[in-house]
């Protein structure tokens, strides 16, 4: 499941019922409204919030007079988009940066929460344009250096560590190296608890005191539901955190915390964590948000993730390719790479107006994408060029050396087959994509 799909299925049933009547009662607008109320708790949204939130679109409602007009339940999905938008915080919030380099981050959080992982995803966001360093003062389990260690390489920037000696001495040290070394950005990855406990909150607040962080980043898992929110009051009193990263809200979190965080701290979310690769982050827009849950999809996102994926050269080619119809299975295999880099077909297909919640699990098996890609990566290059002269026995070495059937690949080319004739059909002007 993803984000936010049942929130945004209940939602939809809700104002589905309300289309197409021509104005509409307070009662009516009352229990839709109560119906939203119950799919926002259901999405362990803090039920303070959800009251306040159902307040005032109520209010608003009623106070304009939109019950009366023609499209009253348009009226009252745009009034509940925009207090979702408000709600999660208005608009993107930026990282801070500092006016003398180097910038400095500081990222806390329970453990498990994602911390580490979240700094090596900022680390190669940002050094896209800047130069980073990663800093190691969760200095408590050697495999915690490591680990930061794995994820520096993985984002292709230097960590600095010294092994597990004092935070403070650590992280200043740092910051000194970073001077020297012309470093604009420190990112410090620090130690977490399970829970929150007194001697954490020192430590951090030490830390704190001493290298005077330009953001400090609070990192909560979403899985927590309800308590995710508490845990960002507790460590928002201790350390007056800047911001805050939700992560996890790729897994069959219910979102609430996206959704109360804000509210309930007064700190804005600035990136989301959607899964556990370096890519997999995104930064977060309250007004993209919002459309998502309400079913109206997120192109933006999805624009800049292709963007991102493929080049604008590598775009070029293939339209070109698609325009000829040159496209063959070696550029199929691009392409299932570029939806791989893109996050999944299940995460895109989400982001597309019309489209999102309405996806079955079982309709979209990212297995037989991988499956798909052994096959093509078992032809040779002119196979691969031209299917037409895979016959029967190349069939057969190709399934054994991909471990799979016959089948496979005879559905495969079949496959294949059909989108080339559905491109044709798209050019000639005969074909409409659905949205
Ligand atoms: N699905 C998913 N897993 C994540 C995400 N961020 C981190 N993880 C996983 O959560 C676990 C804990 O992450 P880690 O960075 O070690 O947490 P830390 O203890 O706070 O440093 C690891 O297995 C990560 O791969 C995310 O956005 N989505
Ligand atoms: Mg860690």
């Amino acid at each position: 499941m993803s984000l936010f799909e049942n929130l945004s299925q209940k939602i939809n049933h809700v104002f589905s019922k309300l289309r197409n009547k021509s104005g509409l009662t307070e009662l009516e607008l009352k229990e839709a409204m109560r119906e939203v109320r119950l799919a926002l708790l259901e999405a362990d949204v803090n039920y303070i919030v959800a009251k306040d939130f159902i307040k005032n679109v109520t209010d608003k409602a009623i106070g304009t007079d939109i019950l009366k007009g023609l499209d009253s339940s348009q009226q009252i999905i745009k009034l509940v988009n925009e207090e979702l938008i408000e709600l999660m915080g208005s608009k993107l919030s930026k990282l801070a940066i500092a006016d003398r380099p180097p910038t400095i981050y500081m990222v806390c959080g329970l453990q498990g929460s994602g911390k580490t992982t979240m700094c090596g995803k900022l680390a190669k966001l940002l050094s896209k344009d800047k130069k980073v360093l990663l800093v190691a003062c969760d200095i408590y389990r050697p495999a915690a250096i490591k680990q930061l260690q794995v994820v520096g390489e993985k984002a292709k920037v230097e960590v600095f560590e010294m092994g597990q000696s004092n935070p403070v001495k650590i992280a200043s040290e740092a910051v000194h190296y970073a001077k020297d070394n012309s470093f604009d950005i420190v990112i410090v990855d620090t130690a977490g608890r399970l829970h929150i406990d007194e001697t954490l909150m020192e430590e951090l607040k030490a830390l704190k005191k001493n290298i005077i962080p330009d953001e400090i980043l609070l990192v909560v898992d979403s899985m927590l539901g309800q308590d995710s929110v508490n845990v960002a009051q507790k460590f928002n009193e201790d350390l007056n955190v800047t911001g805050i990263i939700l992560t996890k809200l790729d897994g069959d979190t219910r979102g609430g915390a996206a959704l109360s965080i804000k509210e309930v701290t007064g700190k804005p979310i600035k990136y989301i964590g959607v899964g556990e690769r370096m890519e997999d982050i995104e930064p977060f827009h309250p007004d993209r948000m919002a459309s998502r849950i309400l079913g109206m999809g997120d192109v933006l996102t999805l624009i800049e993730k292709a963007q991102d994926a493929i080049s604008e050269e590598e775009a070029r080619k293939l339209a070109k390719k698609l325009k000829t119809q040159s496209f063959d299975l070696e550029d199929y295999l691009d392409q299932l790479e570029s939806i791989k880099k893109m996050g999944g077909m299940r995460s895109m297909l989400n982001m597309i107006p019309g489209v999102s919640g309405k996806i079955k699990e079982e309709d979209l098996d990212e297995k037989a994408m991988e499956k798909t890609k052994a096959i093509i990566l078992s032809m040779t290059p002119a196979e691969r060029r031209d299917p037409d002269i895979i016959k029967s026995s190349r069939r057969k070495r190709i399934a054994k050396g991909s471990g799979t059937t016959v089948q496979d690949v005879n559905k495969l080319l079949n496959q294949f087959e059909q989108m080339k004739t559905l491109m044709k059909r798209m050019k000639s002007g005969r074909f409409k994509l659905p949205f």
